[in-house]
């Protein structure tokens, strides 16, 4: 582009930047321009921020999953474009500046990235709402395969320019009889179009990252110099789970200091605290932000009754899990030695909860002495709600479901939802572009709108670019992945992808034995109709063994597969390393099949799902989490639907009856591909002690019962490689419909459903 032809808007811009890199912008490096083009979207945001009148959300949340913010950024402040014009303008390429950004990965998986779902939604909104999290200086731990295992190192995203300002408030929070100070970052949330909320993150100015030793170990008890060091991939020993207890109180201590700040500055006078602030506590790592609350009211003169009360209509509370071992609770020994200050406000607590009920099942601190985080959170907030419809009934119907015939006023739903700034203006900008010219860009701020696209239903030309969009995706996911790990992608095939942590009740495993059994298939001459494509992603908790076994297996196959010459035509094994929201930004658009692939029940509710979905994808799924949903809204032509249903798994629960021991033995199928695990083929590349372990589970246990749902999903899976196959043009009729439907699945709606009926902001 020729100066003369820039924009007034592209020309001040210009001059902005030049201003900010010191140079001229064709001969500053790209490390100054990505210093130049933060700073000056950290002025852009600043001026949107708002001051707030009524009341105001906290979300507090042990993770925020964020992601890159560069581009994220950019394009919610409508500078995306001019920027990158003005950039080519001068030589320069905004796609070589975001690969300078470390990825903030402050999550862990589904949860953190909900949070950051949120934030950018509540800005969008025009919503006063802000997050309060812990500024962790290493992130989920790096993966990286070696001998076909997972190796975890620290992930240090602080080593380049970051976008959380440090500032001057800093609040004590004393942990084990010493006292620390808390430091406040905070880091500008910008909306798509609305204003600039903030992210408050806490953390210690001693934490000291030479104390990490091999790999990701280090001192789990030296306190000033790790409280923060790590976001904490899992709960396996005992220091560990002191450990997360320090974290969690830093930040709700610190949090809760911060809250009443700016009430009180705003005129609250503690009594009203609820009619200033609304507090969400995400999951129970934020719970002890309800005794704290009260300690600090109390402490400030208000009686402890009253205290309750008014931290009970601050407060609500999300629950993300059904899987029982996945609760919090603590030995009441542990918060005795790390917050004492509110053990004797718990017990209170627990004595005012068994006035309402002497049902021992909800009780706070149960017979053994162990204190149930959920329960305080039910008992002593306003509102308590599911993430997905079906996993908000199983809540009230099973899991809480005592908790239910007492607070029955309390339980909503509140179905999840994803940001489409993220997870298609800024992940999948050809297919943007294609939505805007046929329906305008009125479904970028109203996601609704994204149904007028079934005009197109029959149009040969859009669904042939929506086909020809998807293979242009497929070739840049290939050449990234080339670039990463020197993978090339076989891009006529089919893609099916299955991107998400690693645990068994997500099944990861049964895809596995599918690809075995393909495997046998193609050996026999039973070729697949379409080359596959089989990718994954998948960190595994570092001391979770079975899923770290998984994850060998998968690798291994991978290389059996591509080892023989006679497979490898038609398929295809892909493990993506370090598996994140940038990979999942490049993995996304690019698929066909969304593996959704849980034991019904399971799975709360599950936002790969729906990024997939707008994405163009067709889920292969069950009957599980917002899958659900998903197939009441595209209507079952349109979704490949297989496996039990949660009653049908929820009855053999209660029964305890299922043997997988009986289905490897009466299936031939099943039986052979669970026995290729450990044969000669795998031992060849693989480690026994991994494949037999594993093994052993799918004979001897199968928990997440993977072998009664092994036909039904290798049936349906066939069937949508068949359509896909012999019917390529209703396969991307298919492909329009779910993204048309896909709209009910804005973390936007979500937002505005949690504001209506819960938070009440502004
Ligand atoms: C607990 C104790 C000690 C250490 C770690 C943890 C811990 C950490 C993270 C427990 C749970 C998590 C994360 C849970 C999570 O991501 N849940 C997912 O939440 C999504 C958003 O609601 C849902 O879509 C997923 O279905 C659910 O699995």
């Amino acid at each position: 582009m020729k100066a003369n032809t820039l924009t007034f808007i592209q020309t001040k811009l210009k001059e902005e930047l030049t201003v900010l890199s010191r140079k001229p912008l064709s001969e500053a490096t790209d490390e100054e321009l990505y210093l130049a083009l933060l700073t000056y979207v950290q002025q852009r945001s600043e001026s949107k921020k708002e001051t707030v009148k009524g009341r105001k959300l906290y979300y507090i949340s042990a993770e925020f999953l964020i992601g890159k913010l560069l581009s994220n950024n950019l394009i919610n402040l409508g500078l995306y474009d001019d920027v990158r014009a003005v950039l080519a303008d001068a030589g320069k390429d905004l796609a070589a500046l975001e690969e300078l950004e470390q990825e903030p990965s402050l999550g862990n998986g589904g949860l953190g990235r909900l949070a950051a779902c949120f934030l950018d939604s509540l800005a969008t909104l025009d919503l006063p709402g802000d997050g309060i999290g812990l500024r962790y200086h290493c992130g989920l731990f790096h993966q990286n395969f070696r001998d076909n295992l997972q190796n975890e190192t620290p992930d240090y995203w602080l080593s380049g320019a970051d976008w959380a300002e440090r500032t001057n408030i800093a609040y004590p929070v004393t942990l084990a009889g010493t006292t620390y100070l808390a430091r406040l970052y905070r880091l500008a949330v910008t909306g798509y179009g609305g204003r600039t909320n903030t992210l408050n993150l806490f953390d210690l100015d001693t934490v000291d990252e030479s104390v990490i030793k091999e790999g990701i170990s280090f001192d789990k008890r030296n306190t000033p110099q790790n409280l923060t060091l790590f976001l904490y991939p899992d709960d396996s020993d005992d220091d560990g789970r002191l450990l997360r207890i320090y974290q969690q109180y830093l930040m709700v201590s610190a949090g809760a200091q911060l809250i009443l700040d700016e009430c009180e500055a705003r005129g609250c006078n503690l009594h009203d605290l609820a009619d200033y602030a609304a507090i969400q506590i995400n999951d129970t790592h934020p719970s002890m932000v309800i005794p704290e609350l009260i300690r600090l009211l109390t402490e400030k003169g208000v009686a402890f009754e009253e205290a309750v009360q008014i931290v009970t209509d601050t407060c609500a509370y999300t629950n993300h899990t059904i899987l029982a071992e996945a609760l919090e609770k603590w030995p009441r020994s542990y918060l005795e030695q790390v917050v004492p200050q509110l053990l004797p406000i718990i017990e209170r607590l627990d004595a005012l909860a068994r006035t309402r009920t002497d049902d021992p099942k909800t009780a706070i601190i149960d017979e053994s002495g162990q204190i149930h985080m959920a329960h305080m959170d039910i008992h002593f907030t306003h509102s308590t709600n599911g993430v997905a419809a079906l996993h908000t009934e199983i809540l009230k119907n099973s899991e809480l479901n005592h908790f239910y015939r007492l607070y029955p006023e309390k339980f909503n739903n509140k179905t999840n939802g994803i940001t489409f700034r993220r997870w298609l203006l800024e992940c999948n900008p050809k297919l943007t572009a294609l939505i805007g010219e046929l329906i305008g860009d009125g479904f970028k701020k109203d996601a609704s709108e994204l149904e007028k696209l079934l005009a197109f239903e029959h149009d040969k030309n859009v669904l042939d670019k929506i086909a020809q969009i998807k293979k242009e995706n497929k070739l840049a996911l290939s050449d990234w992945l080339q670039h990463r790990q020197g993978v090339t992608l076989n891009t006529d095939a089919v893609f099916a992808i299955q991107s998400k942590r690693l645990h068994e009740y997500k099944r990861q495993q049964l895809n596995l034995l599918y690809l075995i059994h393909q495997y046998f298939e193609i050996k026999a001459g039973h070729l697949l109709c379409t080359p596959l494509v089989s990718i994954f992603g998948a960190k595994a908790a570092p001391a979770y063994t079975i899923a770290k076994d998984i994850i060998h297996a998968l690798l291994t196959l991978s290389e059996v597969v591509s080892a023989d010459p006679e497979v490898s035509k038609w398929l295809q094994i892909v493990f993506v390393e370090n598996y994140n929201v940038t990979a999942a930004e490049k993995m996304i658009p690019a698929c066909d099949i969304s593996e959704q692939i849980s034991l019904a029940s399971k799975e709360a509710s599950g936002t790969g799902n729906m990024k997939f979905m707008l994405n163009g994808a067709l889920t292969l799924g069950t009957m599980d989490g917002a899958n659900v949903e998903i197939a009441e809204r595209v209507g079952g032509d349109n979704i490949y639907i297989f496996g039990q249903s949660s009653s049908q798994v929820i009855d053999r629960y209660a029964k305890g009856d299922y043997c997988a021991k009986d289905w490897y033995e009466s299936d031939p199928n099943i039986r052979r591909a669970i026995d290729f695990l450990t044969g000669p083929q795998m031992q060849k590349y693989g480690c026994m002690e991994n494949l037999s372990r594993l093994r052993n589970e799918l004979i001897g246990k199968d928990w997440f019962q993977t072998l009664p749902d092994f036909n039904a999903y290798l049936v349906r899976k066939n069937q949508a490689i068949a359509d896909y196959t012999y019917n390529a043009s209703d396969w991307n009729r298919r492909a329009l419909i779910n993204i048309a439907k896909a709209g009910f699945f804005s973390s936007d709606r979500t937002i505005a459903e949690y504001n209506e009926e819960i938070w009440h902001l502004g």
